[in-house]
């Protein structure tokens, strides 16, 4: 039996790429953080009591900032793959917590890469590298050859690591990947990403549980699929004869504003939008009322605007194809979201 080592498991994609690693027959690892409150709401649902007989999921106290830990969890588990998804991930937060997000974002990956080196183990590595990169336009779409332009300290944290990856790579012969990973989300997404602001947020409203929805930047584009695909890319990945660098997006980009109407739409309140800049506003056309407002504290010191990926190596190379359509995934969020604040609904009487 493979057993797979999972940073970030508790992570949107680390919660779905253990279930496909557990529907794999793999034995799954994962390490979690010390946190005041439950952390593991993403994974409860696959997570067994190790007494039990036949677990493949175990769970380990850990910190990608504490090469020790990493250290021990490879010396003991001696995984076939790691998978590295930890991070500080929201690049809004990044520029409130630069040194942080690159101690966990950039040296995290090192830390695991010397380990790995360290103890001689011969595991697969895969970096959880993203189109963040890219930053500022210098081509679109964006695919493997194109210049990075890092944008933010997270995308900079987040340079350092594909770099270093491919230098481990180059340096000692080892199996180390970058996947370039496009905006992805899902039902499981954090609720401060704009997506699942957007759908958790106009599901409330709808209920009559919140009144407006704050945003910032409406006119950003991103490239967003759904994770429950590119958590199957990741595998793909480490299952090559050599290891090399993957884009994976969908190859369609919209509009933040786009995305709003659309899940606004499927919730039965189609937007128009009045005034310009930081007084633009959504109006719900059925009720007349201001849904969406801007508010400045959302914008970001420098934004990267246009991200459009180009998936055709991974297409070729990995046989991976995108499996859900934007308007699938709009509507999985927003149907989601909407039994949620139902549920909000009752508990409230
Ligand atoms: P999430 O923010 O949902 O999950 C991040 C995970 O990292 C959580 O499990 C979190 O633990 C864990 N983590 C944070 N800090 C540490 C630390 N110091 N030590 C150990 N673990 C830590 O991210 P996603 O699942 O969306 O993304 C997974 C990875 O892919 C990230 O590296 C992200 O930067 C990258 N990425 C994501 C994309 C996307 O669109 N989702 C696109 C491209 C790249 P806890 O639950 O305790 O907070
Ligand atoms: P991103 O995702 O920065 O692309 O990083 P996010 O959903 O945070 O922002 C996307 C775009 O929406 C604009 N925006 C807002 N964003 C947030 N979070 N909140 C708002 O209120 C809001 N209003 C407008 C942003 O300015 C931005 O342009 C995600 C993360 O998962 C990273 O870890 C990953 O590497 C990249 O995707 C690829």
């Amino acid at each position: 039996m493979k057993k797979a080592l999972i940073t970030g498991i508790t992570g949107q994609d680390g919660s779905y790429l253990a279930e496909l690693l557990l529907a794999k027959g793999y034995e799954v690892h994962g390490m979690i953080r010390r946190s005041s409150s439950f952390n593991t709401g993403r994974i409860n649902h696959i997570y067994r009591d190790p007494h039990e007989k036949d677990v493949r999921l175990f769970l380990h106290y850990g910190d990608l900032n504490d090469a020790s830990s990493i250290n021990t969890l490879l010396r003991n588990i001696q995984p076939e793959e790691i998978y590295n998804l930890g991070a500080q991930s929201h690049v809004r937060v990044s520029f409130d917590v630069p040194e942080y997000t690159g101690e966990v974002d950039a040296l995290g990956a090192v830390r695991i890469l010397e380990g790995i080196r360290e103890t001689g183990l011969n595991t697969k590595f895969y970096q959880a590298s993203s189109s963040e990169l890219y930053g500022k336009v210098v081509e679109t779409p964006q695919k493997e050859t194109t210049p990075f332009y890092p944008r933010s300290p997270y995308a900079c944290a987040k340079a350092y690591a594909f770099y270093i990856t491919q230098n481990y790579r180059e340096s000692y012969n080892m199996y180390a990947c970058n996947g370039i990973l496009f905006n992805h989300e899902s039902p499981r997404r954090g609720e401060t990403f704009v997506t699942r602001k957007i759908t958790r947020a106009a599901a409330r409203i709808k209920l009559g549980i919140q009144n407006c929805l704050y945003l910032g930047n409406l006119d950003a584009k991103r490239d967003w699929g759904f994770a429950g695909d590119y958590v199957e890319a990741m595998w793909l990945m480490l299952q090559q004869e050599k290891a090399d660098d993957y884009v994976i997006a969908t190859g369609e980009t919209y509009m933040v504003r786009t995305f709003a109407e659309k899940v606004f739409a499927r919730l039965g309140m189609p937007l128009k939008w009045e005034g310009e800049g930081e007084g633009e506003k959504g109006i719900d056309t059925t009720t007349g009322n201001v849904v969406i407002q801007i508010d400045p504290k959302y914008f970001r010191p420098a934004e990267v605007d246009l991200l459009l990926g180009d998936p055709s190596k991974a297409r070729r190379e990995l046989g991976w194809e995108i499996k859900t359509s934007f308007e699938q995934l709009v509507n999985m969020m927003t149907d989601e979201d909407l039994k949620m604040a139902e549920r909000e609904k009752r508990a409230e009487g």
